[in-house]
């Protein structure tokens, strides 16, 4: 039997630079390859690494300079991702590839599920109206119906739906999860995703928090989007993938749905022609709602913690199987 090659760590300054401790704690002697400015690595040191950390400093604007010396390396045995989601195909021919591939799941959910209390409490107050009018000078009185006692599906039990329903809890809202089927660990009344059509028609709020993966592609179908009324909000913190989206931008401009609030699109970036930037009732955010201090120092400490496990030769946490791809 031959013996592995010690191990060599691929990460980027900006990470060593602000973890040097903690990495020579979590793995004293660990040999480092680092992504430094737009230095290009020589194929000897790539030919070298065996593991690798996708920290957020390097997104976007290095994400493929990094992503470049990743794929190319022969001997990579783990590569951890600061994202929570796997769906973009270079994961996908990681795990090809028989690299163990780990993400950051669950660092990411704080701010998500805060942006997402952000748009149900701004589209319900119709904060786009507001700032519209106070850009024109025009003081715009309206009555608006508070959240309180009105429902809300959570549609996904990871991370992110589970710190939405608490704090749609928290502000007096009535959760319903929907998921593949009930587990009993939620706080809520639960029902499976073979009744989303019907849930639809009974909720005042949807929120998708759900992966993108061959089940959950186009599960916000335009018949599902029918069966939602015109008071409901929707929002979509999942990936654009998973609603139609010409059926939900109909449905908008129509009025058949009161409003949406979106962080992530089909495509991204969204294109300036679409018609979904031009409506009063909709919120886009740029695909950012989990990008936030926070979720950078938790996916450090994430990575920080896998490797101690890797150095200990423990399982890893956050381990991606295939088919289970996204936030
Ligand atoms: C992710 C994201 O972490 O979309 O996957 O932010």
């Amino acid at each position: 039997m031959t013996a592995q090659p010690p191990d060599v760590l691929f990460c980027t300054d900006v990470f060593v630079d602000a973890h040097r401790d903690a990495l020579d704690s979590a793995a004293p002697g660990l040999d480092r390859v680092i992504l430094a400015g737009a230095d290009e690595i020589g194929q000897a040191d790539i030919d070298r690494i065996t593991l690798a950390f996708f920290s957020h400093d390097a997104w976007p604007e290095r994400a493929p300079a990094f992503m470049s010396v990743a794929l190319q390396a022969p001997n990579m045995r783990w590569f951890h991702t600061m994202s929570a989601g796997v769906d973009h195909p270079v994961f996908l021919s990681m795990v090809d590839r028989g690299i163990h591939l780990t993400t950051s799941s669950g660092s990411s959910a704080p701010p998500i599920a805060g942006t997402v209390l952000m748009y149900l409490l701004a589209l319900s107050r119709d904060l786009p109206g507001t700032l519209r009018a106070q850009q024109e000078a025009r003081w715009d009185w309206r009555r608006w119906n508070e959240l309180a006692g009105r429902s809300v599906a959570v549609i996904g039990y990871g991370p992110i739906g589970r710190e939405v329903v608490r704090l749609t809890t928290a502000i007096g809202m009535e959760p319903v999860v929907v998921r593949r089927q009930a587990r009993g660990d939620e706080p809520c009344p639960t029902r499976p995703l073979s009744e989303l059509t019907a849930v639809m028609g009974e909720v005042d709020a949807v929120v998708l928090a759900l992966p993108l993966n061959d089940d959950t592609r186009g599960i916000i179908s335009a018949d599902v989007i029918a069966a939602m009324g015109s008071q409901t909000f929707f929002v979509n913190v999942g990936r654009g993938e998973l609603a139609d989206q010409e059926a939900l931008t109909d449905a908008l401009e129509s009025g058949a749905i009161a409003g949406a609030g979106l962080d992530v699109t089909d495509p991204e970036p969204l294109p300036p022609e679409h018609r979904l930037w031009g409506l009063a009732n909709v919120i886009i955010t740029p695909h950012n709602s989990g990008s936030s201090d926070g979720t950078s120092r938790r996916a450090g400490e994430v990575f920080l913690t896998n490797l101690e496990r890797w150095v200990a030769g423990r399982s890893l946490r956050g381990g991606v199987r295939r088919g289970a791809r996204g936030r």
